[in-house]
């Protein structure tokens, strides 16, 4: 069956009885992945705090006073060794964020692509997530080795004015529009609990299934609220309404890595365990993500464990991008 693309089809898809939906999305992950493999991945903040960027949620944003501090790009040593002891825990893709509005040209973006091509040495999968960038940065990226370019869309078009003002929809499509002519995978996806409705959840789902092509990789974050940011009081989140996106987006996006991300502190492992069921299969693992907690490696290899899930071994798909690059 062809997924369904127009928005009404996504939201009938999305308003299933939670239990068929988990159903087929499960039988859509087996016909597509190995569904007892879960790729581990690693995530570093190599710039962190000072943003320009007003995002509600953001505790990096310099508009809100949060408790994280900010501290200049590492330097690339301090960021291999982070990526060599991410390798040696069972991490296959290494993903390195900057709290930057866009990444500048000059010596800083001339790191990252050093970062970038020495975490591709260690044969890892390397991710970056920078903010906006030109085609030609994306270009230089892409020549580096970058296997994927994170860049979310967070929520629908409507509700995103009302969690960032100091930029566009539009001007998200435009990077994400640059990575993909550059030939860089795209990892792409949103947050869920910032008061958003479930048609906003529809239409980030009728949006990122419609980009061509689609993204390789979709975070679904659970928001993690942060003390002095203006979602500091939302409601949690419900976990089903988590499952249920889970599942809407394997089957919507069935190539797709669905990787479930920040908030996994507030998800049970049984909410956890059907997120796997409905089709998620990726973590990020560690103590910390960028700024916020995450399970740490005893707690997630007990929960892989209980489930008879296994890490993904290193780079299945790509060790023909590694051969042509030796
Ligand atoms: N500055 C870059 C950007 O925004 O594209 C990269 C770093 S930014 C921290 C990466 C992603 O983290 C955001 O797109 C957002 O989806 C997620 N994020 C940030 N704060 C979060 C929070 N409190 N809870 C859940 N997800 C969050
Ligand atoms: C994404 O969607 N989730 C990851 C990754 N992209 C960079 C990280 C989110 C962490 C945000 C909260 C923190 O500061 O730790
Ligand atoms: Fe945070 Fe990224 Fe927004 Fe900056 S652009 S405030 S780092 S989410």
């Amino acid at each position: 069956m062809t997924a369904p693309k127009t928005l009404s089809e996504v939201r009938e898809l999305y308003a299933r009885p939670l239990l068929d939906l988990v159903f087929e999305a499960a039988g859509v992950h087996r016909s597509h992945h190995d569904a007892s493999e879960v790729q581990l991945c690693t995530l570093l903040s190599i710039k962190t705090g000072g943003c320009a960027e007003d995002c509600a949620y953001c505790p990096q944003s310099s508009h809100h006073k949060t408790a994280v501090k900010a501290e200049p790009l590492l330097e690339t040593g301090a960021v291999l060794d982070a990526a060599r002891a991410a390798k040696a825990a069972g991490s296959t893709r290494f993903c390195m964020g900057a709290a930057w509005r866009e990444a500048g040209d000059g010596p800083e973006f001339e790191r990252v692509l050093d970062m970038v091509r020495g975490v591709r040495g260690l044969g890892l999968e390397a991710c970056c997530t920078l903010g906006m960038l030109t085609e030609d940065q994306a270009r230089r990226l892409a020549e580096a080795g970058l296997t994927a370019y994170n860049h979310n869309l967070d929520s629908s078009e409507s509700f995103y004015g009302e969690i960032i003002g100091t930029r566009t929809y539009k001007d998200r499509l435009d990077t994400i529009k640059g990575v993909a002519k550059a030939g860089i995978s795209l990892c792409c996806g949103g947050i869920l609990g910032m008061g958003e409705s479930a048609e906003d959840r529809v239409g980030l789902l009728h949006t990122l299934a419609s980009l061509d092509p689609q993204p390789e990789s979709v975070p679904i974050n659970a928001l993690v609220p942060i003390d002095e940011t203006p979602l500091a009081g939302r409601a949690p989140l419900d976990p089903f309404d988590f499952v249920r996106t889970i599942a809407a987006a394997r089957i919507l996006l069935p190539k797709a890595m669905v990787r479930l991300s920040a908030g996994r502190l507030s998800l049970s492992p049984e909410a956890q365990a059907l997120a796997f069921l409905a089709g998620a299969n990726s973590i990020f693992t560690g103590e910390k993500l960028l700024t916020t907690s995450n399970p740490g490696a005893d707690l997630d290899a007990a929960l892989l464990g209980s489930l008879g899930l296994k890490g993904r071994p290193p780079c299945k798909d790509d060790e023909p991008a590694l051969a042509a690059q030796a």
